[in-house]
């Protein structure tokens, strides 16, 4: 993916930069929320406000043509436990934590706000990847609409599965963040996340949450940052 001057750093150049890179302990997972402090604070787009990220979004990375497509199953499945059941019904996503304004947004809430679509890589860290065709509402125009306050810096995302994330605001609130309800032009799949998931062209696939059921603003981070995470995986997770 191309480097633009806006894009951060990636949490490797970071490290290098501070000189913090070969320190196996960084990577044992131990210190994760340690570590994900030192990235919001050293990183400049990471600092920047919420008031900020929202009045100028940052630069798209490039996109695929529609025609490098791949079929439906070249996005492999990947889910750590089993898959959910949800009923559409009473499904809602929570939108809250720092914000003025929470929400409870159903499916068709959802569908309802201005729909993007982007054709992008997918790469899960078990050595696939894929390139998938997402639709969904930006993520950044739902948590305008929750107000967020100067107060927030990361996102948290719960999933029906048990699945936590947690993300840095400036990377929540990319133009390329979608909740996504489609993949290559159909609904989206049980397996893959229905009812809504996450879906970016700048973060790892373990990023990306499926089945997402609540998106948590916070000013701090918790000692757990998210699932994989947890067991020691990269909390910033970049592509
Ligand atoms: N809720 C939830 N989200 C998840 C996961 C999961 O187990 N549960 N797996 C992650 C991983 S490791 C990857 S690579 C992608 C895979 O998405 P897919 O199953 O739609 O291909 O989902 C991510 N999101
Ligand atoms: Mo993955």
């Amino acid at each position: 993916m191309a480097s633009s001057p806006q894009r951060p750093f990636t949490r490797r150049q970071l490290l290098q930069r501070s000189g913090l890179v070969g320190m196996g302990w960084l990577t044992s997972g131990c210190s994760s929320t340690w570590l994900a402090n030192q990235v919001g604070q050293r990183t400049e787009p990471l600092n920047q406000t919420v008031e900020a990220l929202l009045l100028k979004p940052q630069t798209p990375v490039p996109e695929f043509p529609t025609s490098a497509i791949e079929p439906l199953d070249a996005l492999l499945i990947n889910t750590f436990d089993t898959t959910p059941e949800i009923d559409l019904q009473t499904y809602r996503l929570t939108i809250d934590g720092e914000v003025t304004n929470p929400l409870q947004l159903s499916l068709v809430d959802i569908q309802k706000r201005p729909r993007q679509s982007m054709v992008i890589r997918h790469v899960c860290v078990e050595g696939w990847a894929a390139i998938v065709q997402w639709n969904g509402a930006p993520l950044r125009e739902l948590i305008a609409l929750a107000k967020p306050k100067s107060t927030a810096r990361f996102v948290y995302f719960e999933s029906a599965d048990g699945y936590y994330e947690s993300w840095d605001l400036a990377s929540a609130l990319h133009p390329q963040t979608l909740l996504a309800y489609q993949r290559n032009g159909q609904p989206l799949s049980i397996e893959n996340g229905a009812p809504i998931r996450l879906a970016a062209p700048i973060k790892l696939g373990y990023k990306q949450s499926k089945w997402v059921t609540r998106v948590q603003l916070v000013s701090q981070l918790l000692p757990q940052t998210g699932y994989w995470e947890d067991q020691g995986y990269e909390w910033f997770g970049g592509l």
